[in-house]
């Protein structure tokens, strides 16, 4: 079926308590093909009291229909959750691929990435067990692993369905419920995984998707005094907002909020290796990525010849539609093309200078948005490219003079997700990733890691860790029960 097919037979109302329910009003949002500017489907907003019906349908799952399902059969479901997104692997392919713009091949990917997730942490459904603490021999205590409560998952619009499965996988096997928000940009994967999820034995009530912008639909949910914990992937302005309200309620949260990362080439690095790292960093999904390495932090000894064949390669990208499988397809909506030319023009009055692209484009045919692979040389680190997360196509080079500077370069923002290093040298990637803020540092390829890698930020890139076996630390509370005998 093509994506039009596929989206004019699904039920895009909110999710609740196992049905897609009307939102009895005819408050709707329109979602975009990106690489047409015009609208997919318009899709109804949950409103507060939508939201509130989400969640204690969520509440009552909870006590009931969720926790009589024994972890072991929780474990078991999860893998059929896994199945089930694998086998309708390739409508979720395309249909992510024209909700987001992104291409093909990466929304593939990101098929197969959610459906690990539900895999990775079904294992883990009957494992989460607690410890005996010895007190002498006139007490018994231990420690037992229960469900934090209701949970809110805000999802940002670059990676959709992985976002809503990483969240949503370690919250089920922890026993925990779920009220799904997907971002109003790209809300369509994650109401295709509501029947996903039902065919798989999900008892109702345990997932709920309401739909809608952060003002009508994220701010209601996140208030909720239901909400137990808030996992979040957005901006730092709105992951603010999001902290604050969850704090009202003394809920926790997980903050997942972007980046500046920079991708350090030395002059001993492979560097055929380097380069391909380098463009696959910052290039891919067009750089709406938030651990993409936007920043190269490159030794001047190896800089001219880098720079050059860096050059050739970008100006070689074609833009084109996600599902033609482009080298770079849009940008995901109006909006953030224009954040992007905003950042690059005032970078380049500030003194930057543009090596390749700086302008929007309009590929033949294709009137979306779509904005051309950027380089751009900084002398300072004031640039606004260097201190600003664009979330585009636009690689901001600083040149370092020896190790130290490069280091010194690669700490120079508030950012703190993700920091790269191609070296021969062991000891200085070592070295490098002691000193650099990062929550995680990759060494001779970027994106290294998968599902079972803890990721997550410090300084201005949030904190809370998803993925690995650190993620389900969010989803359950350890309760001690000490008995004196
Ligand atoms: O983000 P928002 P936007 C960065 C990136 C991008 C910028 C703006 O730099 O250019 O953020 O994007 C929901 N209460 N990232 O405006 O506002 C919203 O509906 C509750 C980095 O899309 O943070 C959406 O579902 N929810 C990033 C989600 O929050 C609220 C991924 C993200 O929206 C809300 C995306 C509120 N008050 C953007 N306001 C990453 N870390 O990967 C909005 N939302």
């Amino acid at each position: 079926m093509t994506a039009t097919e596929l989206i004019k037979n699904m039920d895009l109302n909110p999710f609740i308590n196992g049905e897609h329910v009307s939102t009895g009003s005819n408050a709707t949002e329109p979602t975009y093909d990106p690489a047409t500017g015009k609208v997919l489907c318009e899709v109804p907003v949950a409103d507060a009291a939508l939201v509130d019906r989400a969640v204690k349908s969520a509440k009552a799952a909870l006590a009931g229909a969720w926790a009589d399902v024994t972890p072991a059969e929780r474990s078991r479901i999860l893998f059929r959750i896994a199945a089930g997104i694998r086998a309708k692997a390739n409508d979720l392919s395309i249909v992510e691929s024209y909700d987001s713009g992104k291409p093909l091949r990466e929304a593939k990917g990101d098929i197969e990435t959610s459906a690990r997730y539900f895999e990775y942490y079904a294992g883990m459904a009957d494992k989460l067990q607690g410890d005996t603490i010895p007190l002498g021999k006139n007490f018994v205590s231990f420690t037992q692993h229960e469900p934090i409560g209701v949970t809110a998952h805000i999802i940002p619009w670059n990676f959709p369905l992985v976002t809503t499965s990483r969240g949503l996988a370690p919250a089920l096997a922890a026993g925990a419920t779920a009220v799904v928000k997907p971002a109003e940009q790209t809300p369509l994967t994650a109401l295709m995984l509501c029947s996903i999820l039902k065919e798989a034995g999900v008892p109702d009530g345990v997932v709920n998707v309401v739909c809608g912008n952060g003002v009508t639909t994220g701010v209601p949910l996140v208030a909720h005094p239901d909400i137990a914990h808030v996992t979040f992937t957005g901006s730092v302005v709105t992951g603010i907002n999001v902290m604050r309200s969850a704090a009202e309620h003394v809920a926790s949260v997980t903050l997942e909020l972007g980046g500046k990362s920079p991708v350090v080439v030395l002059n001993d690095a492979d560097q055929d290796a380097a380069l391909e790292g380098t463009l696959k960093a910052i290039f891919m999904n067009a750089g709406q990525v938030c651990s993409a390495g936007s920043r190269l932090v490159i030794e001047r000894g190896c800089a001219d010849a880098f720079l050059e064949k860096l050059v050739a390669r970008v100006q070689q990208m074609t833009p084109g539609r996600g599902s033609d499988d482009p080298d770079i397809g849009p940008i995901v909506s109006s909006q953030q093309l224009d954040k992007i030319a905003k950042i690059v023009s005032t970078s380049v009055e500030a003194g930057a200078e543009l090596l390749a692209g700086g302008s929007v484009l309009k590929p033949e045919g294709l009137d979306g948005w779509f904005y051309a692979p950027t380089l751009l040389k900084a002398n300072s680190k004031d640039t606004p490219s260097v201190q600003e997360e664009i979330f585009g196509p636009v690689l901001t080079i600083q040149i370092a003079d020896d190790f130290d500077h490069a280091c010194e370069l690669a700490e120079c923002t508030n950012f703190g997700l993700v920091a790269g290093i191609y070296t021969a040298d062991f000891s200085k990637a070592m070295r490098f990733s002691r000193l650099v803020s990062a929550g995680q540092v990759f060494i001779n390829q970027y994106f290294a890691g998968g599902v079972e890698t803890p990721f997550g930020g410090t300084k201005n890139s949030g904190f809370g860790r998803e993925k690995g076996l650190e993620a389900l630390r969010a989803y359950y509370a350890v309760k001690t029960i000490t008995a004196k005998i």
